[in-house]
């Protein structure tokens, strides 16, 4: 019985872990869960890896979940808010930065996701839970695996 209390505790306290960090110059700071992350809008994009192949990648758009933090996008994204930017950190200390505009589909043509599933399968492990997927990149240098965070702030 002790034993059957502990790993229920155990697994309660797992499941509700922070997975993705929103933080910085944002009306809502966000420590989400994975479940928050699954109700939100998902979307499919293609994407060639760096075996030179195109596969099909899931997740949420990058954008939602900067609405969501409340950053200044789609007609806020003018004047000085021009000047912020995502810094994204993962597990391992990686980081790598978007301006606002490269994330935001008022500017740009290509969506960014936060990766979730390739070719119908999860990410595997030290590459998910989630890895961003940056189509029409040439190389796949800001497609962080492992992230924890979105950090926004102002370049001045
Ligand atoms: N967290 C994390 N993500 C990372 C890196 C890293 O060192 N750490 N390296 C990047 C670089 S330089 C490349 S080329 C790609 C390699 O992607 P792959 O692991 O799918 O081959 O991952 C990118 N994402
Ligand atoms: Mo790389």
């Amino acid at each position: 019985m002790k034993y059957l209390l502990l790993s229920f505790l155990l697994i309660s306290a797992a499941s509700a872990q922070t997975v993705l960090k929103i933080t910085g110059e944002v009306s809502k700071p966000l420590h989400l869960q994975a479940a928050d992350l699954k109700v939100m809008p998902y979307v499919e994009v293609k994407a060639t890896d760096r075996d030179g192949q195109e596969h099909r990648y899931s997740g949420v758009p990058v954008i939602a979940l900067l609405r969501k933090a409340g950053v200044t996008v789609g007609g806020q994204l003018r004047g000085e808010n021009l000047v912020k930017y995502a810094l994204v950190r993962a597990a391992d200390g990686y980081e790598v930065l978007f301006a606002l505009p490269e994330l935001d589909p008022e500017f740009s043509a290509r969506t960014i996701i936060l990766a979730e599933s390739v070719d119908g399968a999860a990410l595997p492990a030290g590459t998910g839970p989630y890895r961003l997927v940056v189509p029409e990149e040439k190389k796949p240098a800001r497609w962080i695996r492992e992230v924890r965070e979105i950090e926004i702030r102002f370049a001045k």
